[in-house]
């Protein structure tokens, strides 16, 4: 497989979408993502690697289209020809699922039924194979039966997002099994970075720290600080994505650090590291909390890296700092340790056409 390399990437504007897509690119691939059609600019995250497409050295070009619509996602497949097909596009916060379950489901459950009918049709049509990356999530083992969580651990999803999740998973083995495709489960633990959405809490907390440092923000709110989390790091995380497609045979892996932490220690790291106690600045509010909580994860990556060689590269406590790091970078304020900052990407727009 792969004599061309050319892949096909929903949610290319998220946070995985981009490292995915900076990886992929420096591995030679073509690169193609589906971009939602938006009133502002949706494109921060991959605007550096963004060149003019009538350039003969562009190798990345991004489609109008939605998890939500069906027939865009065929005439994409058919206009694009992938060999890989990494399905990360999702409204992927837990929280909000709980006020927008319907649309939550439609684009995760529906959405990754849609492409995989498409991918279906497409290759008993043309023989060529199309290889399926399923984004799914730790967040499915929810009310957790089994701790560490494997890949054969029992799921209890506790929210819309989650109970989607379960679905899109089951799929990608059904269309495995019934349709001889070669189709993935990722279920990938937390994984945070500088370009992780601002709403999620780690970004939250250390966005709050270079604000505080700034003198811009008093008090950060935050919902229930009991929930542990196995948090890695999103360019590690990534790179297990490809991996799982470049194998003999599609199977499922758990992608995880094998450590968790309580949200309390992320603070301990996120504040220590600018010399500030936490206990001054973080307030309770009630709004951040979820009808369903999702207590403890903690994964066991053993088959990953077993099978695919695969290891994280960060530790817990280097992501904290780096991340608060970015921050600070992001508002031109000198970082604690000296560092120059890794991912600090975001907020230099190439106005290279990069939407029409
Ligand atoms: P993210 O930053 O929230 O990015 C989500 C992407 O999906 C964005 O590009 C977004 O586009 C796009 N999207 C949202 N709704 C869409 C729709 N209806 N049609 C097409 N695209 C749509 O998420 P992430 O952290 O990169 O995560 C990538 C995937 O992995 C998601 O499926 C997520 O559920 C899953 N996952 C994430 C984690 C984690 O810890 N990060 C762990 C396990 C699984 P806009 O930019 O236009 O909003
Ligand atoms: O919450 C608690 C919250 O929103 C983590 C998504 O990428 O990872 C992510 O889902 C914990 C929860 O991530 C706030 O109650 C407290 O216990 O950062 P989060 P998540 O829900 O774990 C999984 C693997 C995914 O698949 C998802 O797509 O933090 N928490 N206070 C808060 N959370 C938020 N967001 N905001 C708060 O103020």
């Amino acid at each position: 497989m792969n004599e061309r390399k050319i892949a096909l990437i929903t949610g290319i504007t998220g946070q995985d979408g981009s490292y995915l897509s900076e990886f992929l690119l420096d591995q030679g691939y073509e690169v193609h993502g589906i971009i939602r059609r938006t009133s502002t600019f949706n494109t921060d995250r991959i605007d550096h690697i963004y060149i003019d497409p009538h350039s003969p050295d562009a190798k990345l070009f991004l489609h109008y289209g939605d998890l939500t619509d069906g027939t865009t996602l065929r005439r994409i497949l058919e206009q694009v020809k992938p060999r890989e097909i990494y399905n990360l596009g999702a409204q992927s916060h837990v929280r909000v699922s709980f006020d927008s379950p319907e649309y939550t489901v439609d684009s995760v459950a529906m959405g990754a039924l849609r492409i995989l009918e498409a991918v279906r049709d497409y290759q008993q049509r043309t023989g060529i194979e199309v290889r399926f990356y399923q984004a799914g999530s730790s967040e499915m083992f929810g009310k957790v039966i089994e701790v560490p969580q494997t890949e054969t651990t029992p799921f209890y999803p506790r929210s819309p997002y989650s109970c989607a999740k379960v679905y899109a998973h089951w799929q990608t083995i059904n269309y495995r099994e019934s349709y001889d495709l070669f189709a993935c489960n990722g279920i990938l633990f937390n994984h945070e970075s500088p370009r992780r959405g601002e709403t999620f809490v780690t970004r939250k907390i250390t966005r709050a720290v270079a604000r505080i440092v700034e003198g811009t923000q008093q008090k950060l709110y935050l919902g229930n600080l009991d929930s542990k989390r196995d948090w890695g790091y999103a360019k590690d995380y990534v790179r297990a994505m490809w991996m799982m497609l470049q194998q003999d045979q599609p199977d499922d892996y758990v992608v995880a650090t094998g450590e968790t932490y309580e949200i309390k220690e992320f603070l301990d790291i996120a504040f220590g590291h600018v010399n500030l106690d936490w206990h001054n600045y973080v307030a309770f509010d009630p709004r951040y909390l979820r009808p369903a909580e999702v207590d403890l994860l903690i994964g066991d990556p053993t088959k990953a890296r077993e099978k695919l060689g695969w290891k994280p590269s960060v530790t817990f406590e280097e992501l904290v700092k780096l991340m608060v790091n970015a921050d600070l970078i992001n508002l031109n304020l000198p970082t604690p340790d000296g560092s120059k900052g890794v991912d600090s990407t975001l907020n230099r727009r190439n106005f290279a056409s990069i939407v029409d």
